[in-house]
């Protein structure tokens, strides 16, 4: 019996998930999570763990949510190199919806309808996307439920989800950066900007005149207008940014730069024991913007502040090696820089910040605690009750930590600033908890975010979810309650109060999603809510029809060979849930239409014959009679 094995059986036999064969198991797991990070080796054994607990333990709170109960809170979920947004319920941990931004949804028709490719614009030509972090609008430092803001690390795009319909309704693509990594959102008085870090050190401009001298290599900071989505400047800057936060008061905005050494090989890249956290002064771009004070790159209209070296926009604040996230405490206070590569954090005072700008403290004045906490910290949270939680990849653990305490030790004082150690399963990534990231903090629920689950979930081949692990934050102790999977990979999660959403149940007629629907029909001299016609202008060919279950407002629908066809369905259904599609046979085309939604598709007739379009959404008992027939007349 080999490795694996054994800690199967261990766990089927219900062993305590700390028997050493389990134990053996998540130590070959940390062995291989652990590859290129050896250098951080040099911790001792961790201290305090304690086992997961897998029943809810009597006094915690309750996550079972019965049938026909809801949850308390929303999630709103990351997907990695899914390119989507998924919403959970929490505590319940029931996926509710996926919202499609950078990939393709067959269902929704997103990437096809006319209303998605206006959003896509430009990078409609890329299928895919990576995206890794999604944050909610402010107002005056709480979520106020009118946007998420998301980016993505494959093709350099930041886009924005209207939350009252769940549909990203924006998008960019950031020039002169190469991969956007890090992204917050000004958190007051409101937001206000979205930052969005280039993560990868190019060429600027990168158009093929430097290719192999990275001593013209440097990466941007971007500061994104949340409401009109334009991008308003640029910070060139030292270094790879990774992570990025805003301050409470809207003045600062911070992000790990994990690449002083501007290298371009692992090796280069880990060379210096030192990087930085680098703080952006957002009044003076501001200022600098207003004033002129700024360069543009050939190519690109964006006001670009230089950032690097001694400056007024910037401090670069040396921090230990490689640090990863960098996350703001919920009073404003500090905020916490996680060192991957080092087995601390670095906790920066927000309120020293002005002074730094002023030259009147010193760079490493503002970092006031820098506590061990074990291998591997990657991301931080808050309870709300001056206790953080860590991530810690290599160890496969949460640590819970008391901020103040960490701070009283590293100015001398005896004391523990550890309360708890708490094993995940495996190597957490991101971890949050509700609220966390506004000044609401709760310290009711932590969602850890693990990247390998090996043995946790049956089988399915070679490609392992992810697991998402709901542990209880509200007593003394972290109680692990709940696992999770999760498909293709959630880096990153917000998780908010279910009264901090107000979706819509029908869509508004007069919504802008589909204004160019209602241009078309103004043209056509249609009326989108009553008329079903054909309107022929050359070749070109709309095709109005309305939907109300279980029927289509025409049967049949007649173009010809060659005809560029857009089809505008509407429908007319008021009741919440009844939702239609339209689909056509062999012609690829599917799409959703909710509940008072117009939805448009265009495409070439380009093969003749008969073709039926269907209803793609079970609205009605005759919903497999919802069909017609597009009779296309050979050429
Ligand atoms: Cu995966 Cu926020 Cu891209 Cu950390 S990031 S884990
Ligand atoms: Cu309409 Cu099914």
């Amino acid at each position: 019996m080999n490795e694996t094995d054994k800690s199967k059986q261990a766990v089927s036999a219900g062993e305590n998930i700390t028997s050493p064969a389990r134990r053996r198991f998540l130590g070959s797991t940390a062995a291989v999570g652990a590859a290129g990070l050896a250098g951080a080796a040099g911790m001792g054994a961790m201290t305090r763990s304690t086992p997961a607990h897998a029943a809810p333990a009597k006094g915690g709170l309750n996550y079972h949510i019965a049938p026909g109960e809801l949850d308390t809170y929303y999630g709103f979920w990351s997907s990695g190199q899914s390119g989507e947004v998924r919403i959970m319920g929490v505590p319940s941990m029931r996926e509710l919806a996926r919202i499609p931004v950078f990939n393709r949804c067959s269902a929704t028709g997103w990437g096809q309808t006319n209303e998605s490719l206006a959003v896509l614009g430009d990078s409609a030509k890329f299928q895919n996307g990576d995206l890794h972090h999604v944050h909610m609008s402010y107002t005056d430092g709480k979520y106020d439920g009118r946007y998420l803001y998301v980016h993505d690390k494959l093709n350099t795009r930041v886009a924005r989800i209207r939350l009252d319909i769940m549909r990203c309704d924006k998008m960019v693509t950031v020039p002169n950066a190469h991969a956007i990594h890090g992204l917050r959102v000004q958190k007051a008085p409101k937001t206000g900007y979205v930052f969005a870090n280039g993560e990868n050190i190019v060429p600027l401009p990168n158009d093929g005149r430097h290719l192999d001298e990275p001593e013209h290599y440097w990466s941007v900071f971007t500061g994104i207008d949340g409401e009109s989505m334009e991008i308003k400047w640029q910070v060139w800057v030292d270094g790879n940014l990774d992570n990025c936060n805003a301050d409470y008061s809207g003045r600062f905005a911070a992000s790990t730069c994990f690449n002083a050494e501007r290298g371009v090989t692992l090796a280069d890249k880990m060379r210096f024991e030192r990087d930085w956290v680098v703080v952006f002064d957002i009044h003076a771009i501001e200022r600098a913007v207003a004033n002129g004070d700024f360069i543009k790159i050939d190519g690109c209209e964006v006001p670009v502040v230089d950032g690097r070296g001694k400056n007024p926009y910037t401090r670069y604040i040396p921090i230990p090696k490689n640090p990863h996230g960098i996350n703001a405490t919920p009073d404003g206070k500090y905020l916490i820089a996680n060192g991957k590569l080092s087995p601390t954090c670095s906790v920066i005072d927000t309120r020293m910040l002005p002074d730094l700008f002023e030259d009147k403290v010193e760079l490493r004045d503002v970092v006031v605690a820098e506590p061990e906490l074990g291998l591997g910290p990657l991301h931080t949270t808050y309870d709300g009750r001056g206790n953080a939680y860590t991530t810690l990849f290599i160890d496969s653990q949460v640590v819970k930590w008391n901020v103040e305490d960490a701070i009283r030790h590293y100015k001398g004082e005896q004391v523990d600033y550890i309360r708890q150690k708490i094993d995940v399963h495996y190597q957490p990534g991101h971890l949050n908890a509700s609220l966390a990231e506004s000044s609401e903090a709760d310290g009711q629920w932590l969602m850890v975010l693990s990247k390998f689950s090996k043995d946790r979930f049956l089988p399915v081949g070679p490609l392992h979810p992810e697991c998402d692990q709901l542990i209880d934050i509200s007593g003394d102790e972290m109680r692990l309650v709940h696992d999770g999977p999760a498909f293709a990979e959630p880096h990153d999660c917000i998780i908010v109060r279910a009264d901090q959403v107000k979706p819509m149940a029908i869509y508004k007629r007069d919504d802008p999603y589909f204004a160019q629907c209602r241009a078309w029909a103004e043209e056509d001299g249609v009326i989108l809510e009553r008329h079903n016609r054909v309107v022929r202008n050359g070749n070109k060919v709309r095709v109005y029809l309305t939907a109300i279950a279980p029927e289509y407002g025409m049967d049949k629908f007649t173009v010809k060979q060659g005809d560029e066809v857009t089809v505008i369905v509407t429908n007319l259904d008021r009741i919440e849930d009844l939702s239609h599609g339209f689909a056509i046979i062999n012609y690829g085309v599917s799409m959703e239409v909710n509940p008072q939604q117009t939805s448009s598709v265009t495409f070439v007739a380009d093969k003749p014959g008969v073709y039926w379009y269907f209803c793609t959404w079970f609205c009605h008992a005759l919903h497999m009679e919802m069909a017609g027939r597009m009779l296309v007349e050979p050429a």
